[in-house]
């Protein structure tokens, strides 16, 4: 069984591979050129198989900070969401801002499309660098928001890749209720 951890109505925090999830839309933390890449777009890419990149080619990219949407193909969901996070460059370079809005321009497509659940990866944390614990601040702030707001959504599970950030996860959570 898949160790979660339901923290918040809606909100669960979900140890494993993303493309195993069963919810109707799973994001992907891609590049810009939205043609694939390593860690979880390589796997979403895998998973999905090549009809998957045949249709990001015809998206023709995406800025950072923004979404878009395609189908899901051979993934357990429906469509995939592909954001562009920001690479980490210290802090001072809108690092912050920036991918509070990919986690925003998510939840518009979501929305949009009458989504009921979805999944993230932990945006921009691999890769591209951003410190663990600040993005998991931004996107449990982000994660509650949308789902006060929101109307067809019901569910976000935010899928781990280790038991560490997991636990940052966690703390992010106590953390915001908190502030609260
Ligand atoms: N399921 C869930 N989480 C995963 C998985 C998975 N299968 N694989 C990795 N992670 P990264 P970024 C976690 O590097 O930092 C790509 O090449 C991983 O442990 O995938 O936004 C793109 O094409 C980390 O916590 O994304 C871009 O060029 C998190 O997912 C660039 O990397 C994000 O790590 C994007 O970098």
């Amino acid at each position: 069984m898949t160790p979660e951890w339901k923290i918040s109505p809606g909100l669960s925090v979900v140890l494993g591979d993303i493309t195993k999830m069963r919810v109707e839309a799973m994001v992907n933390a891609a590049n810009s050129s939205l043609l694939g890449g390593g860690g979880v777009d390589g796997a979403i890419h895998r998973a999905a198989g090549p009809e998957l990149l045949k249709e990001c080619r015809s998206v023709g990219g995406c800025p950072t900070g923004e979404a878009r949407i395609t189908r899901g193909y051979d993934l357990p969901a429906a469509w995939v969401i592909h954001t562009v996070g920001p690479v980490w460059r210290g802090g001072d370079c809108g690092e912050e801002e920036m991918l509070a809005c990919c986690y925003r321009s998510c939840f518009s497509l979501v929305e949009e499309r009458g989504i009921k659940s979805v999944a993230f990866p932990a945006i921009s944390t691999g890769a591209y660098g951003f410190p663990a614990r600040r993005a998991a601040g931004i996107a449990v702030q982000e994660m509650i928001l949308a789902l006060e707001k929101g109307k067809s959504l019901k569910s976000i599970l935010a899928v781990c890749y280790s038991p560490e950030s997991c636990q940052i996860y966690l703390d992010a959570l106590e953390a915001c209720r908190k502030q609260r």
